[in-house]
């Protein structure tokens, strides 16, 4: 160990390791192997941010010439779930036309909560936590709102809707939805006609839940219209 010199100079992340040896051979040198510590800077690590970091690291002797070599290192940021279910209003108000009552729950109004963490951190379960006099009900996975009892114009229904994901702790975020029923639609001799005869939208995979997809526009002097989705190949989109 006499005569043996050795510093370091870690720099974290971008670990720039400046390595001085004095050892008297090529032979003990080859016997150490000293490690480079890559540590996380006060710019906290974000997962929803960046999930993976590449760096290129490097190690350099204090040689004449300096011998070198790199290294990639990959480091993945495991999710924490450090995001509650949001929707994207703290108050929803629809318009409905009024209902008869019917023997299965109907759907009413999808209500759509967003959660960026992944797996089970980022897996929303909806409840009702004011429910109306219990007429209403939930489907915990897609968030849609059923209701069996009849509903006539100028009634009210008032609804908490909660979303909460599966991680430990969960973490959770409620909103209002407030119904306004409203007499239904009179037959008009007014022409109705879709502006086109084919809309064409394209959307990204990677689009967030409850992004717009497109408007569809009606040539109608109409002043209140009601769109309703008759065929479909996915329960992906909603109007
Ligand atoms: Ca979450
Ligand atoms: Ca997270």
């Amino acid at each position: 160990m006499v005569g043996r010199r050795k510093c370091f100079n870690y720099k974290p992340l971008l670990f720039l390791a400046l390595i001085c040896f004095g050892v008297a051979s090529p032979l003990r040198l080859a016997q150490f192997s000293i490690p480079g510590v890559i540590y996380t800077t006060s710019q906290q690590l974000d997962r929803e941010y960046k999930a993976e970091h590449i760096l290129e690291v490097s190690v350099s002797d204090n040689g004449e010439p300096p011998l070198k070599s790199t290294s990639r290192v990959v480091l993945e940021v495991m999710d924490v779930n450090d995001n509650a279910p949001s929707f994207p209003h703290k108050l929803f108000v629809v318009n409905l036309p009024e209902k008869v009552a019917s023997e299965t729950p109907l759907p009413v109004y999808r209500m759509i909560a967003i959660d960026h963490d992944e797996g089970l951190n980022g897996q929303i379960t909806y409840s009702l936590e004011e429910n109306d006099e219990g007429f209403f009900s939930i489907h915990p996975e897609t968030g849609m709102v059923f209701t069996k009892k009849a509903f006539s114009a100028q009634e009210y229904s008032i609804l908490t809707v909660k979303a909460t994901d599966g991680g430990s702790p969960p973490l959770s975020s409620s909103v209002r939805l407030h119904i306004d029923w409203i007499p239904k639609p009179i037959l008009s001799s007014d022409p109705l006609a879709f502006d086109e005869l084919h809309f064409n939208f394209a959307v990204m995979e990677t689009d967030l839940v409850n992004h717009m997809v497109g408007v569809i526009n009606v040539e109608a002097g109409l002043s209140q219209l009601w769109f309703n989705i008759t065929e479909r190949t996915t329960s992906s989109l909603e109007l």
